[in-house]
This record gives structure tokens, C-alpha cells and sequence, in this order.
């Protein structure tokens, strides 16, 4: 006997297109005023993106992973989380923080190597970021596990790229929710490259969407660059979640516009001419195109915006640089409980050198911060 056991599909869902035009029947009920909110919070990202670049080229920051391109992913889905959901981000997120109302200047200081910065405020329902590849769905799935053996309503949501699909600990996370209908939206931003690796070198799936399939629950694509179907999309998997039907998988598909971080260079593997299509695609034009035709866009309003979003960025910056910084040893104190024998020597050591050219830079008549010395080394 044959049979066949199974058979699967993937929707593909797009609200707007690229020219502003959005399908009415498809359309999430947003108010203008979210509607608003949504592309405010998607300048503001962006801005704040720009500035962390500059200031990453001044070595005022540390090794940034740019956002450009990803705003309609990041906004439009953390538009449908409510406060009392937890998001589990990778480190490509900064949008969904400041959405998530992540005081900015915590960001900066992050990102300049303070792990204080990571220090979340209690109303932030946010994990720290997360640098190892494909790690946090195992812990938003642990989170969602323990929301439904202690019967509360909320949902827990994790970003993560393509590239962290060829993790294990991604498939352990899918088919740990899976098997424990945990109330748990996963999202995966396909931006289609994990650094240099393209995503048709990552996967032989047509789809990501489609690893879910084999977890036993639901995968969509959709258009990661238009913010009503990412937003809807989210929302359904939510109510969905909240509702006792399990997971889901979305898979945002979209476009990384800047390198990977500010130590890649992407010219090596991409070409200008691709950059340049995704480059017409870009999110915030799209919305603004339908704002537009939906008279709830003008010059004023735009520069207005831009205005706001710059003035906000520039006073975290001051606020993050006005933070007394940390001395180099104390990078010790934040990954381990209690030290292994061989970092407490590292910490000795790094303790000593610092000693070592503030006392030369002393005796040389010099006056400056300990940190400052370091660097000058
Ligand atoms: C476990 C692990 N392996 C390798 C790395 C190095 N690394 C950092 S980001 C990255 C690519 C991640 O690609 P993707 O998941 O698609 O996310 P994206 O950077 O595109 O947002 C790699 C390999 C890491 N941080 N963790």
C-alpha cells in the first residue's frame, strides 16, 4: 500500500505593496493614529541606526549590527505585543526595544561595551540581547512553557535571522513548542544572509516559514518589509498563542540594506546592483507612500518627525556619555556568578596593566581618566 500521509502548503501574505497600495481586504483594523506611531517609531529607529553607525566610526561605540532595512519586520511585530508578552531578541533589535520603550541611552551604553546597559527596566518585558546565534528561542519556549503550567495568558515572542535556523538550538526550541503547545510566536527575520552565507546556502526549503511544518504547528511568510502584514500576521499568531493553539513561526521576509556589523564588509558578497533594488523597497518609503494617498502625510509632518527623532537621539547619547564608564577589569563581572581560576588571573592581569600606565603616565605628567589611558596604550 501507498498513501500519501501529508501534505503541506505555505501562505505568503503582503498588505502593501511597493507603491503605497494596500489591500483593503487583507487590512489589519489600525487606527491612523497607530498607523502614525508605527512610522514614527520606524524613523526613529532608523535614526537612531544612523547615529549609532557615526559614532561607532568615531569609536565611541563598540561593533554595531546596523537595523536599515529591517524596520518594517521589527516595528509592525512589536506593534501586536502587549506589555505583559516577553520578547526574546537576538541583536539586531534595537527597533523592537525602543518600541518595547527600552530607555534609549541604556541602548548607547550598551553598545559602547557597558553590559549595564543590559540592566532592563522592570516595565521593559524584554531579555537582554543575545549574541550567540539561535540561542534565545530555547529560552523564550522555556518562558512560554512556564505562562501556560502556571495558566497565564501572556505569550512569549523571539527574533532570530536565517541564518540561526541552521542552529540546533532553533530546532530543539521548535519542536519543544510543539510538542508543548507553548504559547510562543517565533520570528524570524529572513534579511537573506547569515553575514556572508546567502540564505539558499543556509537551507534546501524553499521556505523557512515551512520548518515549521515538520514541528507540527503553523509557518506564514510574509513581506518583512510591509508593516500590515507583518503586524497582522503577528497579531494572529498571538491571539492564537493566548489562546491555547499553540505556536507559530513567521518568517519576515526582507533585506539587511547596511553590512552585517560594522566589522563586515558586505561589498565582498553582494552586489551593488541587488543593494540597490532592496534599496526601492525600503519600508519607511512604503508607508509613507500609503500615508500619502491616506492624507495623513505632509512635508511638515515628516520634518517634524525627523526633528524629534534626532533631538531624542542626540540627548541619550549625552545621557549614555555622561554615565560614569566602567573600569576595564569590571568587563569580568557580568557573564559569570563567581569566576573560573583562569579569568580571575585575566582580571588580575588587566588590573596590574592598567595600574601599570597610570602610574607612567603619572610619573610623565600627564592627567588623565584611568579608561582614557588605556586607550591612549
Ligand atoms: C553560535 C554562534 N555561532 C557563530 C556566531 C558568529 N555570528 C554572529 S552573527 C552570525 C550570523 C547570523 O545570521 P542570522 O541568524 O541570519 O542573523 P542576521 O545577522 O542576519 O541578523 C554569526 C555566524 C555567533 N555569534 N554565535
Amino acid at each position: 500500500m501507498k498513501k500519501v500521509l501529508e501534505r503541506f502548503q505555505v501562505e505568503y501574505l503582503q498588505i502593501l505593496n511597493e507603491n503605497g497600495n494596500c489591500d483593503k481586504k487583507l487590512m489589519p483594523s489600525l487606527t491612523k493614529k497607530q498607523i502614525k506611531e508605527m512610522y514614527e517609531y520606524m524613523v526613529l529607529t532608523r535614526v537612531f541606526d544612523d547615529k549609532a553607525l557615526k559614532l561607532q566610526r568615531q569609536g565611541r561605540l563598540g561593533t554595531y549590527a546596523p537595523t536599515r532595512g529591517q524596520e518594517a519586520s521589527q516595528i509592525g511585530s512589536v506593534f501586536a505585543v502587549q506589555d505583559d508578552d516577553m520578547v526574546f531578541p537576538a541583536f539586531r533589535e534595537n527597533g523592537v526595544y525602543l518600541a518595547r520603550k527600552m530607555p534609549m541611552e541604556l541602548l548607547f551604553q550598551f553598545w559602547a561595551g557597558d553590559e549595564r546597559g543590559m540592566n532592563i527596566p522592570k516595565n521593559v518585558n524584554m531579555f537582554p540581547v543575545a549574541i550567540t546565534v539561535g540561542a534565545q528561542p530555547l529560552h523564550a519556549v522555556g518562558y512560554a512553557i512556564a505562562l501556560k503550567y502556571k495558566k497565564m495568558k501572556a505569550a512569549a515572542v523571539t527574533y532570530f535571522g536565517d541564518g540561526a535556523t541552521s542552529e540546533g538550538d532553533f530546532h530543539e526550541a521548535m519542536n519543544f513548542a510543539g510538542v508543548y503547545k507553548a504559547p510562543c510566536v517565533f520570528i524570524c527575520q529572513n534579511n537573506q544572509y547569515a553575514i556572508s552565507v546567502p540564505v539558499e546556502e543556509q537551507t534546501a526549503s524553499r521556505t523557512l516559514a515551512q520548518k515549521a511544518i515538520a514541528y507540527g504547528f503553523d509557518g506564514i511568510k510574509v513581506d518583512g518589509n510591509d508593516p500590515f502584514a507583518v503586524y497582522k500576521a503577528t497579531y494572529d499568531a498571538l491571539r492564537k498563542a493566548r489562546s491555547g493553539k499553540g505556536p507559530t513561526l513567521i518568517e519576515c521576509f526582507t533585506y539587511r540594506i547596511g553590512d552585517h556589523t560594522t566589522s563586515d564588509d558586505a561589498k565582498k558578497y553582494r552586489k551593488e546592483k541587488e543593494v540597490k533594488e532592496w534599496e526601492k523597497k525600503d519600508p519607511i518609503l512604503r508607508l509613507k507612500k500609503y500615508m500619502k494617498k491616506a492624507g495623513m502625510f505632509s512635508e511638515r509632518y515628516e520634518n517634524e518627525v525627523k526633528k524629534i527623532a534626532e533631538g531624542l537621539v542626540e540627548k541619550a547619547v549625552a545621557k549614555a556619555e555622561s554615565i560614569q564608564r566602567l573600569k576595564p577589569e569590571e568587563i569580568f563581572n557580568y557573564t559569570y556568578a563567581s569566576l573560573t581560576e583562569e579569568l580571575k588571573e585575566q582580571k588580575e592581569q588587566i588590573k596590574l596593566e592598567n595600574f601599570t600606565i597610570a602610574e607612567k603616565k603619572k610619573s610623565a605628567g600627564k592627567n588623565t581618566s584611568v579608561v582614557g589611558e588605556l586607550e591612549e596604550a
